[in-house]
């Protein structure tokens, strides 16, 4: 069994495995340990991760970044159409009103779900994993933002299944990072004592999030999680774009935003020079040849400067701060460390404050951009029965609170309660008691809108099935199970009707108020109530279970993931076949180049002048082919065209081999005697 932990990054994805060493983040077949979060559909295949990134100017319109963001999300929600005209690629509204993706792949339009395409991006990620581990790869821990609803994670969840993973465990980005930093601590305070309380910041590509977690020697909880999901590094570049286009607009005529490509570019070099910004205080210079209409264009801008054009993102950065320590009810002495991740912590101006809110030394003392995944490995490590490791309990927070309303077709009793408060314990279970005589309807949904970072506060629906009154025509006791889950999925998950027994005489007391017990829920899974299905007094009680029927979950139907699920494998193929055939291609024109260097080289001497002529005359008729006819020809082709190179080539190189062994099987000889 393997263990791997995944940072899906908005821009960048890192991967971390457990190998007998400890945990270690792996690099990509580009030797790069940051695979971006980038997919490209082409006429024959798809490029995933740094192949994909090399294509996001040329084949713009075919080229997905900057995704993560439409999971779970409407075509019509306001955050996507505001994206939309900045986009390079199309979107496209599915028939179910989620967020599509059109492309053209295989010479083909195609609107993908943004599941699939996440899906591909994991592929690539664990094709990866796979590659470094040398097995098959399908159980993992996959990062997700704090803030992340039900729909979001259960979108993200469905993305896993299409590529074929099994997630353990969604876990909250500063929770991950929080568990790798705790694990290790020798000295963290016993249960006893005071816990070590640690802010953990962590700002990304697209979304700042910011947590408090108390320490003790083998556990960590998350007492409070605060964030802005709409700023990150991207609203930096974007303020510089904005910048430059003006800048340019006077200075050389130029409309840049006219210009997909060049605006494209314009990006990149912004995101460059902001970076170098961070390292440098000076004038720092923005040149780009070629830019748009034959013009080279070029700029300067300085750190003051950069800070002026971005204050009003600046300015934000201190709310969630606030926010978390309020929520958290501690004060800014019980703060012990705080520690900064995620690549944008890296601009000067944040850091400042960061450090000057919290009146301390921020410590940098994790990996900024490995943190995340190299604490997705240590949960799924956790999690893995295959592995041995310190045992380390976590519990999160429930970011948004969640009511139950309930309804039933004829029996007035409309009401609802609030079964998970704001930063209540996750994962979690509670067991509600209903008295009711038939079936009813349990709607869930987020009850503070204005603090939802999106725009639905619906979670779902739940239909208690098959509830009959008790022969007496009373009401009959109902148990309903809700729970918070490990991935911070909501679901009533399960309901059973408590039948008395005849001859028992219970006195059953009728709660106008539904009764609330809660359970902790281990990590890895459910813990039974210890409550649920027996009654305190010695009643004899039977428990029936009853189905629910679930509705308007933002899921997709098993259906159309199975679907998903079989596209996926018929692409890896795809895939596989194109580079099977561009392999075998490589293989012929590197075989030309080399065998063309060598007969004018170690080979001269092993080869007859004509010979050589012919060879050479053979070896530019291939070359030429490779470029004309031999464009895009069969595997096969290749494979022949190689054989016959080598059926000349080889006994050549063989004459040559044979020398030069020959002088050292001397030596060897020399050597033993
Ligand atoms: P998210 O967490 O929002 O999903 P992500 O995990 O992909 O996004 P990170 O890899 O943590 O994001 O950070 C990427 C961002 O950090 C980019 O905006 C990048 O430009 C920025 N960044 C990286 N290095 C620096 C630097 N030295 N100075 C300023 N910004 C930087
Ligand atoms: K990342
Ligand atoms: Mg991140």
């Amino acid at each position: 069994m393997s263990v791997v932990g995944i940072d899906l990054g908005f821009q960048n994805c890192y991967i971390a495995v457990a190998r007998s060493g400890g945990i270690e983040t792996i690099a990509n077949e580009y030797s790069d340990r940051c695979t971006p979060a980038c997919v490209s559909l082409a006429s024959k295949n798809r490029m995933i991760g740094n192949a994909a990134k090399s294509q996001i100017i040329t084949n713009f319109k075919n080229t997905v970044h900057g995704f993560k963001k439409f999971h779970g999300r409407a075509f019509d929600d306001p955050f996507v159409q505001a994206e939309k005209p900045k986009l390079p690629y199309s979107l496209h509204k599915l028939v179910n009103g989620s967020t599509g993706i059109k492309v053209r792949y295989l010479d083909e339009d195609k609107v993908f779900t943004v599941e699939q395409i996440t899906g591909m991006l994991l592929t690539k990620l664990k094709e990866t994993s796979e590659i470094a581990l040398k097995k098959p790869v399908v159980d993992c821990v996959i990062s997700v933002p704090s803030f992340f609803t039900d729909a979001e994670r259960r979108s993200v969840f469905d993305a896993t299944q299409i590529a074929g993973l099994n997630c353990l465990r969604l876990i909250n980005d500063t929770t991950a990072v929080a568990l790798a930093y705790g694990i290790y601590k020798q000295d963290l305070p016993t249960p006893e004592e005071r816990p070590r309380n640690v802010v953990f910041v962590d700002m990304g590509h697209s979304s700042f999030q910011v947590s408090i977690t108390a320490f003790n020697k083998g556990k960590l909880k998350v007492l409070a999680t605060a964030f802005d999901p709409y700023l990150g590094g991207r609203n930096f570049d974007e303020a510089l774009v904005d910048y430059f286009c003006e800048e340019f607009k006077g200075k050389y005529k130029l409309n840049v935003r006219d210009n997909p490509r060049a605006l494209l570019r314009l990006h990149q070099e912004c995101e460059k020079l902001k970076k170098l910004m961070s390292a440098n205080s000076s004038d720092l210079p923005l040149n780009i040849e070629c830019f748009m209409n034959d013009i080279d264009v070029s700029s300067r801008m300085n750190r003051g400067q950069f800070e002026e054009t971005c204050a009003q993102y600046l300015m934000r950065v201190e709310v969630p701060l606030k926010t978390v320590l309020e929520q958290s009810k501690l004060s800014r002495d019980d703060i012990y460390a705080v520690e900064l991740v995620g690549g944008a912590t890296r601009i000067p101006a944040i850091k400042e404050r960061i450090t000057k809110f919290f009146c301390k030394d921020i410590s940098t003392t994790l990996n900024a951009d490995e943190a995340v995944a190299r604490g997705c490995a240590l949960q799924c490590a956790i999690l893995s029965p295959a592995f041995k490791v310190r045992e380390f309990s976590i519990t999160d927070v429930v970011p948004f609170p969640i009511t139950l309303r309930w309804k039933s077709p004829t029996e007035d009793g409309l009401g609802e309660c609030e079964v998970f408060s704001k930063n209540h314990a996750a994962p979690f279970s509670k067991v509600i008691t209903f008295h009711k005589k038939e079936p009813f309807e349990l709607e869930a949904f987020y009850s503070s809108p204005q603090d939802l970072p999106y725009p639905d506060h619906r979670i779902g629906c739940f239909a208690v099935q098959n509830v009959i009154p008790q022969p007496d025509g009373d009401s009959s006791k109902v148990k309903v199970k809700v729970r918070v889950n490990v991935h911070g999925i909501f679901s009533v998950s399960s309901a059973s009707l408590i039948e008395k027994q005849k001859g028992e005489g219970e006195e059953m007391q009728i709660d106008s108020e539904p009764v609330l017990n809660g359970v902790i829920e281990g990590a890895c899974g459910e813990k039974l109530d210890p409550a649920a299905g027996c009654s305190k007094a010695k009643v004899k009680v039977k428990s029936i279970d009853l189905p629910i029927m679930s509705n308007n979950i933002r899921q997709l139907d098993s259906d159309v993931l199975n679907n998903f699920v079989e596209y996926e494998r018929q692409m890896i193929i795809q895939d596989k076949l194109v580079k099977e055939v561009n392999d075998a291609k490589n293989a012929v024109e590197e075989y030309v180049y080399d065998l063309r260097d060598k007969l004018c080289g170690i080979y001269e001497n092993y080869v007859t002048q004509e010979d050589s002529n012919r060879l050479t005359l053979m070896l530019e008729d291939t070359e030429n082919w490779l470029y004309e006819d031999g464009e895009e020809q069969p595997k096969q082709v290749y494979e022949e065209k190689l054989d016959a190179l080598k059926r000349l080539g080889q006994p050549i190189q063989d004459r040559h081999r044979e020398h030069e062994d020959r002088p050292r099987a001397f030596e060897e000889l020399g050597k033993k005697m």
